[in-house]
């Protein structure tokens, strides 16, 4: 396929309730839509990226820039085959993962439309349906969360993920442990404290937790390997794993039990396949991690939670109306009564279409490369 034209459009979209990590508090999602034209069909694909380098190395800006001046010149009235190819064509650019995933992922979805195929099939998905999960934030009193937790629960999610950072962790756990025994659930600490806190994930093992998400730093994968000889609870890597060689790398050091894989934080599907698939041999659960996302990436997700190894833990796709009271796709992500969304497929019918209305009420700037 030739790429004739690559537009970017930053959308700001209000949360309904802020959320809030160990590393920031966001109230919005700010992001870049990337509009991939080639021979009369658009492939649309989201940039997980945010407002600053909070999370990821990379924010919307430094996106922008890679997009506009590395990315769309080196693709742009060329023919690339498809996202593999379109990989080893950027294979030159070094990091900036999230930049390469955004408009990888809008070329899967030239593929698709191009093979009359749903995303699910080329990627090889299994699943016509899946379990999810909510991840919550951090909130300013124990009652503010068991509200949000008694909210959720009777929505049906299948685990519930709690965000702690150094001073709002074991006392708010036990707590949630007290008023709710039996619940699936987790926590995040988004790379907040390091080897010297030992004693309190030591502690942590006594709140059957299902597994802790990234506790340490995303370098310190030797360190997660201490401590996870040092706990019970399974570690769930999370901002660690980039690549499948780091993926490699955790499993072989025994860094984590657990993995979630973003593909954006991985640069993509082609790299979040041989992840999953590494995972797969090693005996290694998974499961989709979320960003926040719009309906673009959502979507997306739903397909990629579609493979084999995808299907014991629940995923962070959470119903749209979790973070949005708008959002840009038709339908919007909604939950079935068990809380599973439905995989896209050929023969389901379930399709979702871009809501180019509500892109363009939520646009805050649009740059046409051509
Ligand atoms: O660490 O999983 C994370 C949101 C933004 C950045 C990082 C993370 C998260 C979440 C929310 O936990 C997951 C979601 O519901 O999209
Ligand atoms: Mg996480």
């Amino acid at each position: 396929m030739i790429i004739d034209r690559i537009d970017i459009i930053r959308v700001k979209v209000p949360f309904v309730h802020p959320f809030e990590t160990s590393f920031t508090r966001f109230v919005e999602r700010d992001a870049l839509l990337i509009k991939v034209y080639s021979e009369g069909l658009i492939g649309y694909g989201e940039c997980k990226a945010f407002y600053g380098p909070l999370y990821n190395p990379e924010d919307n800006g430094a996106c922008f820039h890679i997009i506009k001046n590395i990315i769309a010149p080196a693709i742009l009235h060329k023919e690339i085959e498809g996202p593999a190819d379109f990989m080893a064509k950027v294979a030159f650019i070094r990091g900036n993962r999230l930049a390469k995933a955004s408009v990888e992922n809008a070329l899967w979805e030239l593929k698709a439309q191009r093979e009359g195929k749903s995303l699910k099939t080329l990627l090889g998905g299994t699943q016509d349906e899946i379990k999810v999960g909510v991840s919550l934030g951090i909130e300013p009193t124990v009652k503010d969360l068991l509200n949000k937790i008694e909210k959720y629960l009777a929505e049906g999610y299948h685990r519930t993920k709690l965000k702690i950072k150094p001073g709002k962790d074991i006392e708010v756990l036990r707590e949630v442990r007290r008023h709710y025994p039996d619940i699936t659930l987790t926590v995040d600490a988004n790379s907040d404290y390091t080897l010297a806190d030992i004693d309190l994930f030591k502690a942590m093992d006594e709140l059957n937790l299902q597994y802790i998400e990234q506790p340490l730093g995303e370098d310190d994968i030797v360190d997660h390997a201490v401590l996870q000889k040092a706990i019970k609870t399974p570690i769930c890597l999370d901002e660690s794993i980039i690549s499948v060689d780091s993926a490699r790398n955790a499993i072989e050091l025994g860094s984590c039990k657990i993995i979630n894989i973003k593909s954006s934080r991985c640069g993509g599907l082609c790299e979040s396949i041989k992840i999953h698939d590494l995972c797969q041999q090693h005996n290694i659960p998974i499961w989709v991690g979320g960003m926040t996302e719009l309906g673009i990436g959502r979507v997306q997700n739903i397909s990629f939670a579609s493979l084999p190894n995808f299907a014991l833990l629940a995923h962070d796709i959470a119903a749209s109306n979790r973070y949005f009271a708008e959002d840009i796709t038709i339908p919007t992500v909604n939950i079935t009564p068990r809380c599973t969304v439905i995989v896209p497929d050929e023969t389901n019918g379930v399709r979702y279409e871009v809501d180019e209305k509500a892109i363009d009420r939520l646009m805050v700037s649009r740059e046409v490369i051509k």
